[in-house]
Formats: structure tokens, sequence, C-alpha cells
């Protein structure tokens, strides 16, 4: 029985490397294109799959993102019905990830573009306001959400989180989706972070509907999906004052198209998906654990719900 190794946009023999000395005569490990034996593998890690790959492996028993987000697996349609997913949470990830949010953050809050180019100007003023007053909303609260949501209201930011279930984290304004809609959560708040998972719920959440509810003048900070944001929608926003800043590090076409208006928006600030990147030997160590509790018939780790879609 083997484990297939199916990442299209690195190199990850190390990370085999990394499993077969986990695992040592347990299975072997092969990397797409070379799987001699598709009907011996039981396990396979996907990052940007061929479509209808799945097909090959009539074995196939568990799937694992290479990443926190398993939409590309989700929406497969070759995906087994039997086959359960799974997906990398990783102490490194949420480490990246808070830091790239607070560096947003900060640089919202001191207002370090606007120190920047005064520079660029040789010119001495001091902003007024000293520093923007920010009352962040956190949409979306599993591992990465919750992290930051406890990191940012530690640090004194007034912090709002909007979940789907109810929950609870000190010092953190929570609100559920059965409480508050979307659209009333983001009136509470002038910096709106997304942290959400994609399913056919959150795709385009981020639109003029939603926008046109924030204060005049706020920021979004999206390092979740590309597909969450209606792009027009967000031009039109910052056309008509509902926003002022965005942090984007996730695009609906990757990489960004070089026509794209949104390079040269002087209120947006781009960076290539690089939030929060997974570490190839964590994760190979979290598929090496997950191969032998599946063979051993316990509970698997960070396993996903088909229904929930995260
Ligand atoms: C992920 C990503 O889902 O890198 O982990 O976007």
């Amino acid at each position: 029985m083997s484990i297939a190794l199916i990442i299209t946009d690195r190199d990850v023999r190390l990370m085999r490397q990394t499993i077969d000395d986990l695992l040592q005569e347990e299975t072997e490990t092969w990397i797409y294109p070379d799987i001699p034996e598709p009907a011996s593998v039981e396990m396979a890690v996907l990052w940007k799959q061929p479509a209808g790959l799945l097909q090959q492996f009539p074995n196939l028993q568990l799937v694992s993102s290479l990443g926190a987000g398993v939409e590309h697996i989700l929406s497969d349609p070759a995906l087994p019905p039997q086959a359960r997913i799974t997906r990398i949470v990783d102490e490194a990830l949420t480490v990246s990830m808070r830091n790239y949010v607070l560096m947003c953050i900060l640089n919202r809050h001191k207002q370090t573009h606007l120190l920047a180019e005064q520079q660029r100007e040789r010119r001495w003023k001091k902003p007024d306001p000293i520093e923007i007053p920010l009352r962040i909303g956190i949409l979306g609260m599993g591992e990465l959400g919750g992290d930051i949501a406890r990191t940012l209201a530690g640090l004194g930011f007034e912090t709002w989180a909007y979940s789907r279930t109810p929950r609870h984290i000190d010092g953190v304004h929570c609100c559920s989706a059965s409480e508050l809609s979307p659209a009333d959560f983001v009136a509470r708040v002038n910096t709106l972070v997304c942290l959400l998972p994609r399913t056919s719920v959150t795709e385009g959440i981020l639109n003029y509907d939603l926008f046109r509810h924030l204060p005049p003048g706020s920021a979004l900070i999206n390092v979740a999906r590309g597909a969450h944001v209606v792009e027009e929608d967000l031009l039109r926003a910052f056309e008509d004052g509902f926003l002022q800043e965005a942090f984007l590090d996730v695009f609906r076409e990757e990489p960004l198209p070089v026509t794209h208006p949104f390079w040269t928006h002087p209120g947006i600030h781009i960076t290539p998906h690089i939030a929060s990147v997974t570490r190839l030997d964590n994760a190979a160590r979290i598929v090496a654990d997950n191969y032998r509790r599946l063979r051993a018939g316990k509970d698997l780790l960070f396993e996903v719900g088909r229904e929930r879609g995260y």
C-alpha cells in the first residue's frame, strides 16, 4: 500500500524522504507523475492536482490537503465518495498567519504608508490622528481566526469576531451568524479581516452589499481566498469611500495578471499568497501520523467535515 504526493507547484522530494524516514517499511511514497501502481494508493496528498486524476486510484481512503484549505479537494469531481479528508493544521502556519495579519494591522494603525510617502517628499508632518483607532472584525473563527482574535485582543485592540456557531474568547466581542447578519457585524468595525474557508456560502461574500455597511474609510485584509472577493465591488467600495486601504494576499486568479487594476491602485497592497505557507517537513509529520492512524483505525488528525466544507 502506498501514499501519493500529488503536488504540482513545488519540489516535494524532501517531504517524501521525511515521510519514508518516519514510516520506514510500512509503506512507499510516490511523487506524481511517477506513480507505478495506482491501485495500491491508499492516501493522497493534494495541491493543485490535475482534474480527474483521482479516478486512477480505486483504493483511495484518505485525501489530505497540503495546506489549511480543502476546497480544491471538495470541488474535485473525481473525489471518491468514501474517501476521508484531512488538512494541515500546524503551529508554524498559525504563527506566520498571525504575524502577517499583525503586520497589516500595525501598518494601518501607525499609517506607515502615509509616513513613507511623506519621507519620499521630505515632509515633516505628524499625522492627525497620530494613530488610527481600530475596531477590528474577524470573519471566520477557525484555528487561525481564533488565534488572531486572541492575539489582537491581548495587544489591546478592540476586537470583534464573527463565526457560524457561538464562540467565547476572553476580551473579544464574539458574534455568531444566528444573532447578527454579516452586514450588521461589519457595521461595528472599521478593519475587516477575512479568514473564512471557501465554501458555496462564503464565495463572493466580500461584495458591495457588505462593504457599504463598513464605516467610510475602512480597511480590508484578505488572507483567505480570492474567491471571497467580488473584485469590481471592491474597486467600487474604494470609489465610494467605504474602503481606504486593502491588504490582499489571495486573488481569484493567481498569479495576479499583470494588467489587473489592483496592481496600481493606490490603496491596495498586494502580496503573492505568502501570508502563511505550509512547511513541508511539518506537513510530512502530519501525513505520516495520519497514515498510521488510518491503518490502525484511530481518529484522524484535522479531519474535515464534507458537509460543512472545512
Ligand atoms: C492554505 C494556503 O490553504 O496556502 O494553506 O492557502
